[in-house]
């Protein structure tokens, strides 16, 4: 199968509530897409998740499309069959760019999995028709909106929230939803915001207030960090930013630095990357669930496909679409079903389809680039 067309769109897509972490707030989301068609029809849809400013890794807009642009895309049309695993294969000798590999890659799923007429759920694997998820809780203006926001969650039937935190925002919002909310399942989540010397404050507040999962709270490289804080906890430590490729994840397993591993695609340069590390780390005897990075409907497809592979068994960070943005640039929204799951599209590939008309209304740039 070879390509005959690539498009590379750029949008910007308002988001129904700001979302902050400990690395800055988002109200738009701008992002890259990209589409490949074969020769004789069929088309694929990747996205890209690096944010218009490099704050959760080095990856920007710009450099991602950078990247797409002038390296992986002459290289992609020299290729007699661009499978994603040969696509990958080339792409491994550039360094880095992990999220721009992975745009193309999802693409290249996608379009296998059409062009087979099979879901891509499927053609991974999967052998779930539904997937548990939970909600990610941005950094509020104060405690009570936080209990409040979180309360509107659990209404809407989500079984796990994940509070965003960092340094003094931390215990005092984490003890006020435990208060409200005495059983639900809690996860915090840093995103690398605290220094190593923290680890005995967050074991209290953690053991405290019943925090099941501490993700990321240290620097993407303090691997002996998380493992100090791992050893004897009564909570499991997640790794997000630490694990970008199999190397990261053989020496945090080896350190005991990690007893719950986020897989995003984007981080770790795709969908077959992803499913192998989490095979990893089951064998290993921890557990693993597909984070988010506030996907549009192309990007949330892929990941709930992901989810319902085999060796992903917590709650992932896949919230439905009405969560997210004011309007999606796909059909067939993910609504949140029964014992807070998603439904795992049937159809051919992702399972959704982009909607041109909303996606043209909310881009800012599209390129066209053919062999
Ligand atoms: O660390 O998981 C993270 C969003 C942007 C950047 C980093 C993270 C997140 C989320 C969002 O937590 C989760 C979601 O997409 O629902
Ligand atoms: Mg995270």
């Amino acid at each position: 199968m070879r390509l005959s067309e690539v498009r590379l769109e750029e949008v910007e897509l308002p988001l129904v509530e700001p979302f902050e972490t400990s690395f800055g707030v988002e109200r738009n989301r701008r992002f890259l897409i990209v589409m490949v068609r074969a020769r004789d029809g069929p088309e694929g849809w990747g996205e890209c998740a690096a944010a218009a400013d490099p704050l959760y890794s080095s990856e920007s807009v710009a450099t991602a499309r950078w990247m797409i642009v002038e390296r992986l895309l002459p290289m992609l049309f020299r290729l007699d069959d661009p499978t994603p695993e040969r696509f990958l294969y080339e792409a491994a000798r550039f360094r880095g760019h992990p999220m721009a590999k992975a745009a193309v890659e999802l693409a290249l799923q996608d379009l296998r999995a059409r062009a087979a007429g099979r879901s891509l759920s499927q053609l991974l694997g999967g052998h779930r028709s539904r997937v548990r998820v939970g909600v990610s809780v941005g950094i509020q203006p104060d405690v009570p909106r936080l209990v409040e926001r979180v309360g509107r969650y659990l209404e809407a039937g989500y079984g796990r929230i994940k509070l965003k935190v960092r340094p003094g925002w931390d215990a005092r919002p984490v003890a006020a939803v435990r208060r409200e909310y005495p059983d639900v399942e809690l996860w915090v989540d840093a995103n690398q915001a605290y220094p190593a010397r923290a680890a005995g404050q967050i074991r209290r507040w953690a053991e405290r207030y019943g925090v099941a999962q501490v993700e990321q709270p240290f620097a993407e490289r303090a691997i002996r960090a998380h493992a100090e804080l791992a050893r004897g906890a009564s909570f499991r430590v997640c790794l997000d930013e630490s694990i970008v490729d199999a190397s990261s994840l053989e020496d945090a397993l080896a350190a005991k630095a990690v007893t719950s591993l986020n897989v995003k695609v984007a981080r770790v340069g795709g969908l077959g990357v992803g499913r192998s590390l989490a095979r990893r780390a089951a064998r290993a005897g921890v557990p693993s669930w597909v984070g988010g990075m506030l996907e549009s409907g192309i990007g949330r497809a892929h990941n709930v496909a992901l989810a319902s592979t085999p060796s992903f068994v917590l709650s992932s960070d896949l919230s439905a679409s009405d969560r997210y943005y004011v309007e999606d640039i796909t059909d067939r929204p993910f609504a949140l079903g029964p014992g807070s799951t998603l439904e795992v599209p049937r159809g051919p590939g992702i399972g959704v389809e982009v909607v041109e008309r909303t996606l043209r209304k909310y881009r800012r740039s599209s390129r066209t680039f053919r062999p």
